[in-house]
């Protein structure tokens, strides 16, 4: 350790038992700040460390959107924070095991208590009603000023823009969907606000799987079987993933304990990664954004060597019983018998056969090995064709899903044991199956947005700067009002309310982003840090971490929870610290200056929401079908909670629960709660079909063809085809012909990264000084571009330019760099060149087919830059007032 944040003390000199004071210190420097400054001059550092071992240990939530969802405990003498742990709650085993934090969650006391915490409401000095000087955002100068004041200001320009510009006028920003704050309560009621919307993680898998049979949106984690029958596979494909960096808690055990049954894996992966590492998998390095022609090619070679009696790959009876489109005989009806898939990848009728060869030419998969891929899936050896998603954050990938999909029904992995297709990632990764335990519901009355201005997060800044946007229905990727007709409409964004997320920072094309909020009147941030959103803001509102809230629960459902098996239940750790407040606070009175009435935002209060969530959570029963409540509550419970509510009986005593700080179903091999996906469909097609309109697989869906091509972004056909990806490998030509390399001739791809969530804790020193935040570099191509480890150097394209240290390696495939998603953008307002890396830096704003976000399809070029950067470490934290 090199250093103490919050109260510049140099660790090093410090033996372990000296640095549990220092991290004493650091809590006490803060979290006692707003009621006494004083007191840590008080708190000798003797008294401190003699009480290191008594104290409380409370649940501690760990709320970021991490694919992990761990029992975190903080030790809490005084209201002090001295020490953190993980699950200790019962004996760790393979098929039992804690849910154990990692690295981020054990450093969080770091993040809550750090001296870089928003501490009260703040205005950017040259604000004015109106924009004031709209260029110095970013740069201006900080003042502190009163809550109302802040209402006040917010208020004031709310109520002139609807005036003045409509209701559409005022952006929600949130990464999903606008629809799902606090604010959007208020502003709901308020006349709207415009929305908009974002595939995030999906990338194409938002629309195409719910629409051709493999993934039923709201059940992405029951497209592959459970954790256990993953040892029944002789062959486990990985597309895409690295569980071992992204989906944290036990689901990298999961896959070595495949390993150790006996599996061997295989890495479709433009880099070699940690996963990949721990199971020895054999790598075959792809082209990102290529993953289509390389899958072509295998379905070329399945054909071409399929021998049913000699050399049986393909499952033809699967194939007949439980898709459409695979051949000219098994056609929808509204569709041409020669638009079928086999003839495409034969070249039947466009004389270029999607063979290895072709294939290879792509995606840079040696012609060899595509067809050895295709012996090794054939469909009687038991392969699970597992992938991630990050092969669909790309641009055009709109029939990539359906590609995977072709594959797995082409072979028959699919409905049984030791075979299964699709994707598995974050906390549903390597464990398929509904929920064991499910969340519960606050129980709030929605409140409905009167305007349905929608805007794809691909054009929202252009939007913003260009005044037009195509709106394709209202609501977040998983609404079913998305995904209409295109349809150009003029839009006049003047406020922008960043309500949740990180969205200027993670939003693809982060430059214009920036321009964006230079242009708008009035943009306000919550925050619990100077994140992006908040430097670029005019008004910024501190607001609390769960670690200062009452409690409530993490887990048990499906997006942002845990694994399938547990549920989070967390206590309040600290008082809110200095004059940080919560969202629904913020909210009412907002409301209130509004001229709405705080209960028409919320009828009933936190304390309430808190205990209608508790009761209503579900846990499995034996049988492994039904469901019953989860906690059992008392008369004395709901007296001491001082809620309205009934008793009710369950598996854990509500005590127990909040005491344990976790609920966890207790599995072994063969219990009831194993899941294999499609298992009926597959026995019976027509007793059990798919929601699809045929009710089978749609290897050809003139469904999914319709929907995103009326859009209007992009075209597609109704079966998976090749198609050129707007800054994807090609594109790194000038001349794709005569391979003449372009401009920008390196793909660049940003890979989810242990340092941070997302731009979550990339502020923590702990962490910056564990993990650096390196742009990787084949070793070839640093060789080429005389690059050396460490080396400064410029990453550009023609949206921005960053600055990273090479770290040089021969994990990544030449041709193809690696700058790890999140990091603090940092721009340098002399060059406009961005220090701190920020990925969507070099990212473009433009949509694709179902409006998909590209963060995996960016061309760059690499050189030396001769100045140095300062490490990330030795940059200071952003502390204001
Ligand atoms: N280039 C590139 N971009 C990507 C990706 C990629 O792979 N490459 N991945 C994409 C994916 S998969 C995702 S899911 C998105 C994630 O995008 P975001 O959801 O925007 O990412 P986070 O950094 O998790 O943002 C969470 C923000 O909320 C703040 N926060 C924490 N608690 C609270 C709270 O209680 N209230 C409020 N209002 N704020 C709070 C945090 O400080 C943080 O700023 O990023 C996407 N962006
Ligand atoms: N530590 C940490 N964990 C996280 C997150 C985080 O920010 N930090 N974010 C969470 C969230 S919200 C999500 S959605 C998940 C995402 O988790 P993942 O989908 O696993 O995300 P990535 O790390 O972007 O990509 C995984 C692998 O895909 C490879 N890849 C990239 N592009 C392509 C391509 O075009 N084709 C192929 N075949 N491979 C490609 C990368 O090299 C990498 O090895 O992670 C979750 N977990
Ligand atoms: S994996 Fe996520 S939830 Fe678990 S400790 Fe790490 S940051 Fe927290
Ligand atoms: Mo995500």
């Amino acid at each position: 350790m090199s250093y103490v944040d919050s109260i510049g003390v140099n660790e090093k000199k410090f033996n372990r038992r000296d640095f549990l004071k220092a991290a004493a210190l650091t809590a006490a420097s803060t979290s006692v700040a707003t009621s006494d400054n004083t007191l840590i001059n008080k708190l000798s550092t003797k008294e401190v460390s003699k009480d290191i071992d008594e104290g409380q240990w409370i649940t501690a939530a760990c709320w970021h959107n991490c694919g992990g969802r761990c029992v975190n405990k903080a030790l809490v003498k005084e209201g002090i924070v001295i020490r953190q742990k993980t699950d200790d709650t019962h004996s760790d085993s393979i098929d039992f095991p804690q849910q154990r934090g990692c690295l981020r969650g054990r450093s969080q006391r770091k993040q809550v208590f750090g001296a870089d915490r928003l501490k009260y409401p703040m205005k950017r000095k040259h604000w004015k009603p109106g924009g004031g000087d709209k260029n110095l955002r970013g740069q201006d100068e900080w003042e502190r000023i009163s809550w109302d004041e802040a209402f006040n200001y917010i208020s004031d320009e709310l109520k002139k823009t609807k005036k003045e510009s409509g209701n559409n006028s005022i952006l929600i920003s949130a990464g999903w969907n606008s629809a799902i704050t606090d604010i959007s309560r208020t502003l709901g009621l308020f006349g709207g606000y415009t929305e908009c919307w974002n595939t995030n993680s999906f990338g194409s898998w938002s629309l195409t799987p719910a629409t051709v049979g493999f993934m039923q949106l709201g059940v992405w984690d029951q497209t592959v079987n459970d954790r256990f029958d993953l040892r029944n596979c002789d062959t486990i494909v990985m597309i895409s993933m690295n569980p071992a960096w992204s989906a944290m808690g036990s689901s990298t055990l999961n896959y070595l304990q495949a390993k150790k049954a006996g599996a061997q894996f295989i890495a479709i992966d433009p880099m070699y990664n940690e996963t990949h590492n721990l199971l020895e998998a054999k790598w075959l390095p792809t082209r990102p954004s290529t993953d289509t022609a390389l899958l072509l090619g295998v379905a070329h070679s399945l054909l071409v060597m399929d021998d049913p009696i000699h050399q049986p790959l393909i499952d033809w009876d699967f194939l007949s019983k439980c898709t459409i489109g695979f051949d000219a005989d098994h056609m929808p009806d509204n569709m041409k018998k020669e638009d079928n898939f086999k003839d495409y990848v034969l070249g039947t009728y466009d004389k270029q056969p999607k063979n290895a060869k072709w294939a290879s030419d792509i995606c840079g998969v040696n012609e060899n090995e595509i067809k050895q891929l295709a012996l090794t899936i054939g469909k009687n050896n038991k392969v699970a064709i597992l992938c991630g998603m990050a092969s669909a954050r790309t641009r055009n990938s709109d029939n990539l899903p359906q590609l995977i999909m072709t594959i797995g029904a082409m072979t028959g992995h699919m409905g049984k044991s030791g075979h299964m297709t699709g994707s598995t990632m974050h906390c549903t990764s390597g464990n398929g199956g509904p929920a064991l335990v499910k969340a519960g519901s606050k129980g709030l009355p929605a409140i409905l947005n009167p305007i349905d201005d929608t805007i794809n997060a691909n054009e929202l800044w252009n939007a913003i700067l260009d005044g037009k946007y195509t709106f394709t229905g209202q609501g977040s990727f998983a609404s079913p009002t998305q995904y209409s007709k295109g349809e150009l409409r003029n839009i006049n964004i003047k406020v922008i309310y960043h309500a949740a997320s990180a969205l200027l920072q993670t939003n693809d094309g982060m430059a214009r982003g920036i321009e964006a909020h230079k242009k708008v009147d009035l943009v306000v941030a919550h925050g619990q840090f100077l994140t992006t959103n908040a430097k670029y803001a005019d008004i910024v509102l501190p607001i609390i971490t769960p670690w200062e809230q009452f409690g409530g629960f993490l887990g048990g459902n499906l997006i942002h929870s845990g694994n399938r098996e547990m549920i989070i239940h967390y206590s309040q750790v600290t008082n809110p610290l200095y004059e940080a407040k919560s969202e629904q606070w913020i909210a009412k009175e907002l409301a209130k200056k509004l001229g709405i009435s705080e209960k028409d935002v919320y009828p009933f209060d936190e304390k309430q929401q808190y205990f209608n969530e508790l009761t209503t959570i579900q846990v499995v029963n034996d049988d492994g079908k039904t469901y019953s409540p989860l906690v059992t509550i008392t008369e004395e419970d709901i007296k001491e909670l001082g809620v309205i509510g009934k008793t009710q009986k369950g598996k854990i005593s509500y005590k127990k629960f909040k005491e344990n700080g976790v609920y966890q179903v207790e599995r072994f091999q063969g219990d009831n709660f194993g899941y294999i996906a499609y298992e009926k469909f597959r026995k019976n097609p027509d007793a059990y079909p798919l929601t699809t309109q045929t009710g089978k697989l749609e290897i050809c869906s003139p469904t999914l063809a319709q929907k995103v091509n009326r859009m209007g972004f992009s075209t597609i056909k109704a079966i998976p085809t090749y198609i050129n990806v707007k800054d994807g490998y090609v594109d790194t030509f000038e001349n794709w012909q005569k391979k003449k390399k372009g401009k920008y001739p390196f793909q660049l791809i940003t890979p989810h990264y242990l340092r941070r969530s997302h731009s979550v804790f990339d502020n923590i020193k702990w962490l910056q000084e564990a993990w650096k935040n390196p742009i990787f570099i084949n070793a070839y191509d640093a060789k080429i571009k005389n690059l050396q480890d460490g080396d400064t150097v410029l990453v550009e394209n023609e949206y921005g330019k960053v600055l990273r240290n090479a770290l040089v390696t021969e994990c990544l495939m030449p041709g193809v760099v690696a700058l790890p998603h999140g990091a603090w953008s940092d721009v340098d307002p002399k060059t406009g060149i961005d220090k701190g890396g920020a990925d969507n830096t070099l990212s473009g704003q433009f949509a694709t087919g179902q409006g998909v976000s590209g963060y995996n399809s960016c061309i760059v070029n690499i050189s030396k830059f001769n100045d140095q950067l300062i490490n990330d470490v030795k940059k200071p934290q952003r502390i204001v007032l």
